[in-house]
């Protein structure tokens, strides 16, 4: 059976575009409750270790370097089926592929400057919640 849990950060270029109001809106208006959230910023040794499933990627250091330049906002979502909803509410990684009316079709800017991140499955979902909240903060 399909989790009820996933893990989302809103990405600096949307925390600094000052989209993150209506990325949230469009976040509860799906049916997704606000378990935990925060404001936040990581450095580029975490933006690495957040990231370190792609430490072989061409894109590696550029991806880290951009996840540290700035503000985010990571949230932990309740839903039924949360990974796979999120995922669709959120659109494909490169926006131009996006479909019209997802996050990423509306706020990114580029595959790198996407806006929003989304877990990709149960198991990561777990781990990135932990990897920003502990169990104190979720509510
Ligand atoms: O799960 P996603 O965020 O949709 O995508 P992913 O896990 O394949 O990649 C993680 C992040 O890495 C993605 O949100 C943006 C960045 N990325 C992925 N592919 C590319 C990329 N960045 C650059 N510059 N070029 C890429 O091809």
């Amino acid at each position: 059976m399909a989790g009820n849990r996933t893990f989302t950060m809103i990405k600096p270029d949307a925390v600094s575009a000052a989209n993150s109001g209506a990325i949230m809106k469009m976040i509860e208006e799906a049916g997704f409750r606000i378990v935990a959230v925060k404001k936040t910023q990581l450095s580029e040794e975490r933006a690495g270790e957040f990231y370190a499933v792609h430490s072989q990627r061409s894109f590696f250091k550029e991806l880290c370097t951009y996840m540290s330049s700035g503000a985010i906002i990571p949230m932990i979502l309740e839903k039924d089926n949360a990974v796979e909803d999120f995922r669709k509410l959120i659109g494909a990684t490169d926006p131009k592929k996006a479909e019209p009316g997802t996050i990423r079709n509306l706020f990114a800017k580029s595959i790198e400057a996407n806006a929003i991140h989304g877990s990709d499955s149960d198991e990561n979902a777990a781990l990135e919640c932990s990897f920003f909240f502990s169990n104190l903060e979720r509510f």
